[in-house]
């Protein structure tokens, strides 16, 4: 059975794309949703209700994992979802992203950049203080990324000027800060533009990288490892306007694709 991945959109192409360099031999059916994004600014209650629909739907379909590819429904969702889904194992972007964090950083004093859905729910907060109870974190929402990612304006003086308005006053305020933990999928994008914005010595921690490190481990801890690779390798599909999610997409897999659907 494929592995099972959903995002409120063309975020979580950025942690399949991860999710694909970890386990080539797997395969991966991917579901954006489209019709209802953004996840970023709506209730826990919406997130929770569109996240228990888009599991739903791939579970149906028959998978073998389940991976919650975006912040702002794993910060929500991740016990529910694994109450209600039991036996089929569920892993968030959270954990694995704070875990990350908490490694990275020598001072204590952690940034997190999220969606305001994220950082007013406190995930990542609770996350890192479970893991490191010393870290102090400094969690601020930067909304205006995620539409300058999907706008592929990602570098340049736009960007850094935005990158600019969000982050000194963090910076300013907390000097010790030598991590800066990237908790929304659409982040990894802008990379450019936040190196050119944070000191050189912060280290920028990306959650999707560790989460396809930690579900590769959990495959199989739990002998759910495929043995070798049956194509086709993966599947995308969105609830609404497969063009634009194919055309937006692509910058975030990292390859051109067709939704199919
Ligand atoms: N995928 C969302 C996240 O990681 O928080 C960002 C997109 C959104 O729903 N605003």
């Amino acid at each position: 059975l494929p592995i099972g991945v959903f995002d409120s959109g063309v975020g979580g192409l950025t942690v399949l794309r991860a999710l694909r360099g970890h386990l080539p031999d797997e395969r991966f059916i991917y579901l954006g949703d489209t019709a209802r994004l953004p996840y970023g600014t709506k209730s826990r209650d919406s997130v929770l209700r569109y996240s228990t629909q888009a599991a739903e739907f791939l579970i149906r379909r028959g998978i073998k994992y389940l991976v919650i590819a975006c912040n702002t429904a794993s910060s929500v969702s991740v016990e529910a979802l694994r109450e209600r889904f039991a036996p089929v194992p569920v892993i968030g972007v959270i954990e694995p992203g704070a875990t990350a964090g908490c490694a990275a950083s020598k001072s204590g004093e952690i940034g997190v950049i999220a969606t305001e859905g994220t950082v007013l729910g406190g995930a990542y907060q609770r996350a890192i203080a479970a893991i490191r109870p010393d870290a102090v974190v400094v969690a601020q929402p930067c909304s205006l990324f995620v539409s300058l990612a999907e706008e592929g304006w990602t570098e340049g003086p736009i960007a850094e000027a935005i990158a600019h308005r969000y982050l000194d006053e963090v910076f300013a305020s907390h000097p010790a800060i030598d991590t800066l933990l990237l908790g929304c999928t659409h982040f990894p994008l802008l990379i450019d533009a936040l190196k050119a914005v944070v000191r050189p010595s912060v280290a920028i921690v990306d959650s999707a990288e560790t989460t396809a490190v930690a579900l590769a481990k959990d495959l199989v801890a739990r002998d759910l490892a495929a043995q070798r690779r049956r194509a086709p390798a993966i599947s995308l599909m969105a609830t609404d306007g497969p063009q634009r999610f194919a055309r937006v997409g692509s910058r975030f897999l990292g390859e051109e694709f067709e939704s199919q659907q």
